[in-house]
């Protein structure tokens, strides 16, 4: 069945690099953890970019310990700790949404479309970076729900059945090439907005790839579906 004809019935957003520019904070609050756990990890923007092909901050730990072959540590305790960094930065919503977002949920809310979020990360940080927002949504589906990471589509299916929804009645709002991958492996349409570690890459399987959803009116956006 294609949504040719299906209303747009549930928004579903990806979070860091979509809702907001937020993995500039991630890579800081990894450095500041590493740090403090006496590591000499710095990761730089071209290391983290490269890094970023990796879902999920301890899978992305574990990766770069492999690749520099170097001693094990203890990824659990440094990355709670690195949690505990970004949502003391984000804390009480500070993080400006990025352009078209809060237009967009709101004209959702006003048409009866539901909103939900499909993120690879932990719980915490999404509950830190939307605050009273979190309330929008009717399903939240985190990094503690879904534990294949992005590209596996196992997070946007679990959104799907806790919506009670089809994924032709759906749309997913994606920054990368995992979450494009993750949401059209869930029989998802999905559209992208370039974030500043994800511009220029591929996106296969996209409806559309835009520099942001600024000016991009909920009716327009629902209307590329039919061209799927
Ligand atoms: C992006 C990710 C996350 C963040 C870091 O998630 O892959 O791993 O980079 O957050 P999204 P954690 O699906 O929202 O784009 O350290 O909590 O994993
Ligand atoms: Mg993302």
């Amino acid at each position: 069945m294609t949504s040719r004809s299906n209303p747009l019935r549930a928004l579903i957003f990806d979070v860091d690099g979509t809702l907001a520019e937020t993995e500039e904070v991630h890579r800081q609050s990894f450095n500041q953890a590493f740090a403090e756990f006496g590591l000499p990890w710095i990761w730089d923007q071209p290391l983290y970019r490269r890094l970023l092909a990796i879902a999920g901050g301890r899978e992305r730990m574990a990766e770069f310990a492999r690749e520099i072959d170097d001693v094990e540590p203890p990824f659990a305790d440094i990355h709670r700790r690195k949690t505990e960094i970004y949502t003391s930065r984000v804390a009480g919503g500070t993080l400006p949404f990025r352009p078209g977002i809060i237009p967009l949920i709101e004209q959702a809310r006003g048409g009866g479309v539901r909103l939900a979020i499909a993120t690879t990360t932990s719980r915490a940080n999404v509950e830190a970076l939307l605050a009273e927002r979190l309330g929008w949504f009717d399903v939240v589906a985190t990094a503690e729900d879904a534990p294949a990471k992005k590209p596996d589509p196992m997070v946007y299916r679990l959104v799907l059945e806790r919506l009670g929804l089809p994924p032709e009645d759906c749309l997913a709002l994606e920054d990368s090439t995992n979450g494009v991958k993750a949401a059209r492996a869930a029989g998802l349409c999905v559209l992208v907005s370039e974030s500043i570690y994800t511009k220029g890459d591929d996106f296969p399987g996209a409806l559309g790839v835009f520099d942001d959803f600024g000016d991009m009116p909920l009716d327009r956006i629902s209307a590329l579906r039919h061209r799927a």
